[in-house]
């Protein structure tokens, strides 16, 4: 069975924009995965710990049928190849791959919380995925356009237009 995915992805360091085309690559290579479209590029004020680089972030769908933590590793494998060390928490990272949604399942395991904990509030993760999929509601009950009417949109600058792959 396969179900539609939502991955955030983030860069501040290294040629942040670099960086997310290199993980947009390394999406196109998951296993039993196929990616169905890829949000506008945003650069995006950090949010955190002062003095750290601006972000570049973007919103990832994918069919799968990886499970959620197959696909957990597969996402924290590509992370490591960009380089990835996690130190502070919320600190400047080379490349975070976040699964927002799995489908309409809601998970809470020692690893792994979706729809992701912090999703609701981040114009730099709800932005994105209202490009992508403006109708969406989360598993929560929550629609996506009920939460962007919360959110501050200052601080976020769309860089590209949408890039849609075939299927
Ligand atoms: N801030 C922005 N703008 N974008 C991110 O992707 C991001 N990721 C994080 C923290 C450090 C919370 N801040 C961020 O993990």
């Amino acid at each position: 069975m396969s179900v539609t995915a939502y991955i955030a992805l983030g860069s501040n360091l290294d040629e942040p924009e670099q960086q997310l085309y290199s993980a947009v690559a390394a999406l196109k290579n998951l296993p039993e995965s196929r990616l169905l479209a890829i949000s506008p590029f945003y650069r995006t004020d950090p949010v955190g710990p002062a003095g750290q680089p601006d972000y570049i972030n973007a919103v990832a769908a994918i069919e799968t049928s990886l499970t959620p933590i197959a696909l957990l590793d597969a996402l924290q494998a590509i992370e490591k190849g960009h380089g990835r060390v996690r130190t502070v928490r919320w600190g400047a990272r080379v490349l975070d791959l976040d699964i927002l949604l799995y489908g309409h399942e809601i998970i809470e395991s020692e690893r792994l919380t979706v729809p992701h904990r912090d999703m609701s509030w981040r114009n730099f993760v709800l932005i994105p995925l209202a490009d992508i999929a403006p109708d969406i509601t989360l598993p929560t009950g929550q629609s996506l356009k009920k939460l962007l009417q919360n959110i501050d949109r200052k601080g976020i600058e769309r860089l590209s237009d949408s890039l849609v792959t075939e299927a």
